[in-house]
């Protein structure tokens, strides 16, 4: 395995407000990266394009306006097992999607919920499954 060192360039902001967060975690900057890259893989999971991964994608959205993210879901069936619905207020609603299939099919469902009208934020946490 081993241990390589490198160097970056990064933002004064950035890397205070980075160092501040670290030190709260009671980490050292090099842990800290190492999660980071760790993350920043498996977010970006899609580039291998092979395979199966299964997760969570979480979307917060205004559900007045008429969007077509159940009939996305309908089209989805075969990937999405479960979906929790949460009224936040009056006009935004919470859904968890659960998603275990082929990682390109789960991209595709990604992006197509990325353009729904009144999807306000959109977050996912997918793991790679080997079996
Ligand atoms: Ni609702």
């Amino acid at each position: 395995m081993g241990v390589k060192r490198f160097s970056v360039s990064v933002d004064n902001e950035l890397l205070k407000e980075f160092d501040e967060l670290v030190k709260n975690l009671s980490l050292d900057r090099s842990k800290a990266i190492q999660q980071a890259m760790r993350i920043y893989l498996l977010e970006n999971i899609w580039e291998k394009e092979l395979g199966e991964c299964g997760g969570a994608i979480t979307i917060i959205y205004r559900h007045d306006e008429r969007n077509n993210l159940i009939d996305l879901q309908h089209n989805y069936r075969d990937i999405i097992n479960s979906t929790l619905h949460i009224h936040l207020d009056e006009e935004n609603c919470l859904e968890i999607i659960a998603v275990k299939g082929d990682i390109k099919k789960v991209k595709e469902l990604i992006n197509k919920i990325k353009t729904c009208k009144g999807v306000k934020q959109i977050r996912h946490a997918i793991v790679e499954i080997y079996v």
